[in-house]
């Protein structure tokens, strides 16, 4: 039973207490809050991962209390990374394109059409690179558990079949707050502003934008097919999360409650992975079931957004990013 929580104390000591009514020789466990939140919502697989690692670390240690929020209900990415550092909460999992403004090195996972494939991605990601900008999350007050999977984003929009660059003009894009994204949507004619995830849905409604460009799962999810007409799967960024708590939350813990939690988030990573994996390839036909129209590219189709996309290589491969950019590129061709 959880007795309830100390508003106003220090994170050490947010705790909650188990064993209300034990006879007094019982101490009741003190537990640690660890609130984690996401903007996207209950349904997505990255939801149902949080749920599994909360299942995972309350198998191995019974010192720390999970709370989950969707939904950008505790801030968008940004806002949550600044929370951890803060210590207003404890834990989140942003797509890698808002890490870039803390950490510049991440926005080597911005440049478009860099990984062809899911396997490649974990390769870097599970592997050393990944692990060295993990480590660099630390001196900002965050520590990078493992990645997860966002996955390929596709475009879509109110409006119009968009099959090549061309089709793109003018269109109002949201993306997210990532230089690099921008410029790609502007190399690809659109008309791209950023904006945090929780305000997407009505800016759609409302028609403040006509598109964005999204993963399948979180088009399916979070219902878009009911303000856009059409999806075109453009692939055109593989889109990595990176599971975090703050440094401080991770400093505090015992080296058992650490291993604990480091083996909870790869098993939720697995499972997250796996989950949507199949919702990628599965929720297409659910789009077209609720009236969208989706586009698939020829591989001559894709190229022309490709093509485009190198354009903009140049101008953001610099100093460290262009380091990370190259022993990635070599990986990938190893
Ligand atoms: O929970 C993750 C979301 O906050 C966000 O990263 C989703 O890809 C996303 C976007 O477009 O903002």
């Amino acid at each position: 039973l959880v007795v309830g929580l100390f508003a106003g104390c220090t994170p050490k000591q947010q705790t909650t207490t188990e064993g209300g009514n034990t006879p007094a020789e019982t101490k009741p466990v003190e537990k640690r809050v660890m609130r984690i939140g996401i903007g996207l919502n209950e349904d997505h697989p990255q939801f149902k991962g949080l749920e599994k690692f909360k299942e995972e670390l309350n198998k191995k240690v019974d010192t720390i209390d999970v709370q989950l929020f969707a939904n950008s209900a505790l801030g968008d990415d940004r806002a949550m990374m600044e929370g951890l550092q803060l210590g207003t909460q404890e834990g989140t999992c942003p797509s890698t394109a808002p890490i870039g403004n803390f950490v510049e090195e991440f926005k080597v996972f911005d440049f478009p059409y860099l990984f062809p494939d899911e396997a490649s991605a974990d390769k870097v990601l599970d592997g050393e690179i990944g692990q060295e900008l993990l480590d660099s999350l630390s001196a900002k007050g965050m520590k990078g558990l493992v990645y997860w999977e966002n996955g390929f984003r596709n475009l879509t929009n109110r409006q119009v079949e968009v099959r090549k660059p061309e089709d793109m003009k003018g269109l109002k894009v949201r993306t997210m707050e990532n230089p690099i994204h921008l410029a790609a949507f502007r190399a690809f004619g659109a008309n791209p502003t950023p904006m945090a995830f929780g305000e997407l849905f009505t800016a759609l409604q409302q028609k403040t934008v006509d598109g964005q460009e999204n993963p399948i799962a979180t088009i399916y999810y979070n219902k878009f097919y009911e303000v856009q007409g059409y999806t075109t799967l453009t692939k055109h960024l593989y889109s990595p999360f990176v599971f975090m708590i703050s440094q401080k939350f991770w400093d505090e813990s015992t080296p058992e409650e650490q291993e604990a939690i480091m083996e909870a988030a790869k098993i939720a990573r697995d499972h997250e992975r796996q989950l949507n994996r199949e919702a990628n390839e599965t929720l297409s036909k659910e789009l077209e079931a609720n009236g969208m129209k989706v586009i698939e590219l020829t591989p001559e189709e894709q190229q022309a957004f490709q093509t485009k996309a190198q354009a903009i290589y140049g101008e953001f491969a610099q100093g460290k990013i262009a380091e990370y950019l190259d022993r990635v590129q070599k990986e990938l061709a190893k």
